[in-house]
């Protein structure tokens, strides 16, 4: 008989979701967990069973666009996966956006949202990103306290009635560069009672959606980001028509592949200001702060997904007379990439808490500095340990990672989106230098790890909060001493340095928590196997040297 392996299988995503179980047993008050513990769980099963067998059932298709009906008429109609259909309901329904803006349990109201948010991302094939932009453009509406746009928009962004729905798009990369936004080449002018927008937009996500905050430069701006102007533009005239908007083309990408990723001509596209005529990229800059925490959620939920996919495997996957569950060298590899997540996790949801705190009016000003500094470099983190464990995960199964219907290859293609939108690695690590300038340097970093590793007792963890010291003390030494090129050069290994001596600081804190509350030594090992990674990515390289080697000098 030929031997036939066993395929790897999900369980209720919440319920065996042992670290976050943990994780939010600390960090909410028990009325709280027990209130939404029951909408979580019908979340994990939905996850972990129907919506990924859909998943798996769908993956080969794709979205297509039609440019031309049959007789000639431009139509520029997208048309999605079946599962983005069915992911558009489950968000509206279970209120993916909608949790944060009802804020029923307060500060607690984005933990409650990002948990449901990290169940259903894995299953839902990027389904995130529209809503991810959906959830950034009420929270820029907001800022921007445009009353008649809120009025208009937020009620539909915010629905939890499929039939009232809206997602947004958020249109800023043009060709001229997807990081140096202040290059926009889109030019908005005033004809008789509205503004309307001409250009082209190279890479806009989601292109299905009702609405858009983009950027555009009204005639006479001058260049850079502060002579862009913040728009909302309707997607759609009210026949259903695209609104003087021509979808050239979807992109072929490498992954997130069932995103309808489009390039856009706008010509002539009506739009409204939301914020002045000017002060685009700092009006947009509450949208960017809320999908890169998206971004970190969506990190953490495709590594969780990665890592239960293998951990059920080893169990069922024998050589060389054993489970690989039983392989010490095995055991040891998904050990190091769960240390890895747990530190993902704990840096994100914190961030998350924060921003919980500031939109319910409850943040101490350090606390909104800290969110600040850290929206950043939990993204840029996040963004890189999720393509690095996705790649063991490949890996850890064989060539069977390696083969498309096991459903294993889109994980890593899909994470590997992480570190590029929303700000790549390098953009976001310069971002964090100016983060740190307008929050007056490390010292609230320093206050709030030094409250946390005041609460370790266990010697293993009191080490360990040495080592974070250590850390925290080289990044600030380095920041004191580093100017010009070499700050630049070296922004990436500080905003690293700095994202992993918090992600260790919180893991040593959990760990001594779980310990004494929970009895459970799966957090305090977490953060015994990270510490050993190491924390601190800092050194000094030679300027000549990286000149030599990145361009052949
Ligand atoms: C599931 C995952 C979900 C993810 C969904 C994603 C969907 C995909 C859609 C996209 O990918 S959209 C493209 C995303 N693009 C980016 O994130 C752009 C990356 N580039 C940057 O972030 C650049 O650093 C930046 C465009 C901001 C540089 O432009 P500028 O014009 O040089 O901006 P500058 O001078 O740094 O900042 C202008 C103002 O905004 C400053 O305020 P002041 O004028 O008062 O000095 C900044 O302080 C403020 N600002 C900038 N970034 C901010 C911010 N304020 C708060 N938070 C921020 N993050």
């Amino acid at each position: 008989m030929t031997f036939i392996q066993t395929p790897p299988e999900l369980g209720n995503q919440y319920t065996a979701d042992r670290a976050l179980r943990s994780y939010l047993a600390r960090a909410l008050p028990a009325d709280v967990l027990t209130e939404i513990g029951p909408g979580l769980e019908a979340m994990g099963e939905l996850a972990g069973g129907e919506l990924y067998r859909f998943q798996l059932a769908d993956r080969a298709n794709e979205p297509t666009l039609t440019q031309w009906d049959a007789w000639g008429s431009r139509v520029d109609r997208v048309e999605v996966s079946p599962l983005w259909h069915r992911a558009e309901r489950i968000a509206a329904e279970q209120g993916l956006v909608a949790t944060a803006y009802e804020r029923r349990h307060g500060a607690y109201s984005r933990v409650h949202q990002f948990v449901l948010v990290y169940l259903f991302t894995p299953s839902a094939d990027l389904y995130s990103c529209p809503l991810a932009m959906t959830d950034g453009a009420a929270r820029a509406l907001i800022a921007a306290g445009n009353a008649a746009l809120i009025e208009r928009a937020l009620p539909h962004l915010t629905s939890r009635d499929p039939r009232e729905f809206w997602t947004s798009g958020q249109w800023m990369t043009e060709a001229t560069g997807g990081s140096d936004v202040g290059l926009t080449e889109t030019v908005a002018r005033r004809e008789g009672e509205r503004w309307r927008l001409y250009g082209r937009k190279w890479f806009t996500s989601a292109a299905t959606s009702q609405m858009a905050l983009t950027l555009a430069r009204p005639d006479g701006n001058p260049p850079g980001g502060k002579g862009l102007a913040l728009f909302y533009v309707e997607t759609r005239d009210a026949e259903g028509r695209p609104n003087r908007i021509l979808v050239n083309r979807l992109k072929d990408k490498l992954g997130t592949r069932k995103v309808p990723t489009a390039e856009l001509t706008l010509d002539g596209t009506p739009a409204e200001l939301v914020a002045g005529t000017g002060d685009g990229v700092k009006n947009i800059a509450p949208m960017l702060n809320v999908t890169r925490t998206w971004n970190s959620v969506a990190a953490c939920a495709l590594a969780r997904r990665g890592l239960a996919l293998a951990r059920d495997y080893a169990g069922k996957r024998v050589a060389f007379g054993a489970s690989l569950s039983e392989k010490p060298l095995h055991l040891d590899t998904l050990a190091g990439l769960e240390a890895e997540f747990l530190g993902a996790l704990h840096l994100t949801f914190f961030v998350v808490e924060l921003m919980g705190r500031e939109e319910a009016g409850k943040a101490s000003s350090e606390q909104k500095n800290l969110l600040r500094l850290l929206t950043p470099v939990a993204k840029l983190l996040t963004g890189r340990q999720v393509v690095h464990i996705l790649s063991e995960v490949i890996e850890s199964f064989g060539g069977a990672g390696y083969v498309e219907d096991t459903g294993l290859p889109m994980l890593l293609r899909d994470a590997q989106v992480l570190p590029i939108w929303e700000g790549t690695t390098n953009v976001l690590s310069l971002e964090t230098l100016r983060a740190l300038e307008g929050v007056g340097g490390l010292a609230v970093l320093k206050r709030e790890i030094g409250i946390w590793l005041r609460e370790v007792r266990e010697p293993d963890l009191v080490k360990i909060s040495a080592q974070v010291e250590r850390a925290v003390e080289q990044a600030e030494a380095w920041l004191a001493k580093a100017q010009g090129d070499a700050l630049e050069a070296g922004a990436r290994r500080f905003a690293m340095t700095l994202g992993r001596a918090v992600e260790l600081a919180l893991l040593a804190q959990h760990g001594q928590w779980s310990l004494a509350e929970e009895k459970d030594q799966h957090a305090r090992a977490a953060a015994l196997r990270f510490a050993a990674h190491g924390v601190s990515l800092l050194a000094e390289m030679d300027a000549a040297d990286s000149r030599r080697l990145a361009r052949d000098d």
